[in-house]
């Protein structure tokens, strides 16, 4: 007969969940071994950080669940942050971390701080940031919520910690398969007067979010909106569906860090339908009833609760649909609006245009660009903004966290060649140890050296009279120190070459796109180099 830890990893690798991320440790040593016993995939990533990173590029990558395994204590404590960035952006993740044995997980029970060794209430803090937790204090809790756990991979952020000697328990029968029932939709339909608000409409926009861009079928959804003359504008999270949408209706990627065409449209429109996106502050800026002025709003997300939130902060001219992007749009399949002319054309703007000059090489339809954090985020977005179809560009769209893209990358590249990742010189440090690993799987690398925190500077300059404190290498009170980026990347055997804005060139570009190789660029960016806004 089999062990409890053995049958977990027997399940999640017979249902599709066979690429873990994690590192190693005393209590988690078991799911490992079994993982390859089963034939998955480990990879010992180098910071348990970066896991819950690793597990977030690859299912933007490849649409599938990542489990990532954790040992008690600072392994898990250490991992909070790949988690939520999971949890934030909606990337269904499995999370197995071990806990010391039942005779010594009592620290709750004798009201103290630890009783077994780096014994830590990991679920009371991954309970937050995941869908589901789940303590496993006996083999048959596992078998009691099985069911619901395996049919739950594909859609949540589900945390396992498991006792170590209950990971040793033995099954006493062997277990059946179980099959996973398929998600039916029911019939919806939308309330007459929303949809006579959208045929009245003199100049709808869609907005289109990641509910949107990732839906399974996005290309279907598409064929239906680029028929119906409705602008079509995108969030970051959409941006993805440039790909799909049909040029004439496009009108660009919106919000307030990506001025362009997109926002005016956006300001004159009546009414805005927003599929599948969020309309918080990184889109819209901080005050709700500036954004779309003239417009009311019919917001459609599947999360009843996001939908509430969107009327809790705009009010009255907003009504909502608690739908799913395909069964809106196919309840609307049949509304035509009149024929619209844009003129759309964002102009260009310098260091954008350092990111222009290799998104539009990078082959589009097989590639997948990670950005990262700060100034260089905004930039890459407007980078996308000004091409046709640019490859999509993915981050840790919600909760932005640095030295997220050079480890997403890797989780992508497992089963890409094409990988790219754009990172801010602030960043890199934030996760450097797993540029070890972008080696391995060939990344291309992006680097952006505005010598330091560029977008914090920005702030300081707005609110804090210029005073850079802790955002870069020369004020006096208080600098970052100092180190040799160039040096630090070669050291991990990678080709690295500095290139100011200037020498930027096709040759360059083209060489570096196409190199077999990892390697990595760095351009010089100006010291004061701002993010243009919007409103
Ligand atoms: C883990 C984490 N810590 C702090 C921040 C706050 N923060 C946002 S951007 C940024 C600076 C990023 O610097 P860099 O990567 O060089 O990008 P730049 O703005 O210079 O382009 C900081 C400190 C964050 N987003 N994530
Ligand atoms: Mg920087």
């Amino acid at each position: 007969m089999i062990n409890l830890s053995e049958q977990i990893i027997k399940d999640l690798i017979e249902k599709g969940v066979n690429t873990f991320f994690g590192v190693q440790g005393g209590a988690c040593a078991r799911f490992i071994d079994n993982i390859i016993k089963y034939k998955g995939t480990y990879i010992p990533v180098l910071n348990e950080q970066s896991a819950g990173f690793y597990a977030h590029g690859y299912h933007l990558s490849t649409k599938k669940t990542a489990g990532i395994i954790f040992t008690t204590g600072p392994g898990l404590t250490n991992a909070i942050t790949g988690i939520a960035s999971c949890y934030y952006d909606r990337i269904p993740l499995v999370v197995l971390t071990g806990q010391v044995k039942k005779k010594l997980n009592i620290a709750k029970k004798t009201k103290t701080r630890m009783v077994g060794f780096q014994e830590v209430p990991h679920l009371d803090l991954c309970d937050p940031v995941s869908d589901l937790t789940l303590k496993i204090d006996k083999s048959k809790k596992y078998l009691k919520m099985r069911k619901n756990f395996l049919e739950n991979l594909s859609k949540k952020v589900q945390v396992i910690e498991v006792q170590d000697d209950v990971q040793r328990e033995k099954l006493k029968k062997k277990l059946k398969k179980i099959n996973i029932n398929s998600l039916k939709f029911e019939k919806k339909i939308i309330s007459p007067s929303i949809l006579r608000d959208i045929k009245n409409s003199k100049n709808p926009v869609y907005i289109f979010g990641a509910g949107f861009s990732r839906h399974k079928d996005v290309n279907e959804l598409s064929k239906i909106t680029n028929k119906q003359n409705i602008s079509v504008a995108l969030t970051w999270g959409g941006q993805k569906a440039q790909n799909f949408i049909n040029k004439k209706n496009y009108i660009g990627i919106f919000g307030s860090h990506n001025p362009g065409y997109a926002n005016e449209v956006i300001e004159k429109s009546d009414l805005i339908i927003a599929v599948g996106c969020s309309l918080l502050q990184h889109q819209i800026g901080r005050i709700n009833s500036n954004f779309a002025k003239k417009a009311n709003i019919v917001f459609i997300n599947n999360d009843l609760n996001e939908c509430k939130r969107a009327k809790y902060q705009f009010g009255k001219r907003l009504s909502f649909i608690n739908f799913d992007a395909k069964e809106f749009i196919f309840s609307i399949k049949n509304i035509i609006q009149k024929k619209i002319n844009h003129n759309f054309e964002n102009k260009t703007v310098y260091p954008v245009s350092n990111l222009v000059s290799f998104f539009k090489k990078i082959p589009h339809n097989k590639s997948v660009i990670f950005s990262d954090a700060g100034a260089t985020l905004s930039w890459s977005y407007q980078a996308a903004n000004l091409l046709k179809n640019c490859a999509p560009i993915y981050t840790a769209f919600n909760l932005h966290s640095m030295g997220y893209a050079n480890c997403a990358s890797i989780g992508a590249a497992i089963q890409n060649d094409n990988v790219f990742c754009v990172i801010g010189d602030g960043s890199v440090p934030m996760n450097i140890q797993e540029f070890a690993w972008l080696k391995r799987y060939k990344v291309k690398i992006i680097i952006l050296d505005n010598q330091g925190y560029g977008i914090i500077r920005q702030t300081q300059r707005a609110y804090y009279s210029s005073k850079f404190y802790g955002s870069d290498f020369k004020n006096n009170s208080s600098k970052l120190p100092n180190f040799n980026l160039k040096k630090i990347i070669e050291s991990y055997d990678i080709k690295t070459r500095i290139v100011n804005k200037n020498q930027l060139n096709e040759k360059i570009v083209n060489q570096f796109i196409k190199s077999k190789k990892s390697e990595a660029i760095i351009i010089k960016v100006d010291y004061s180099a701002e993010v243009k806004t919007y409103g």
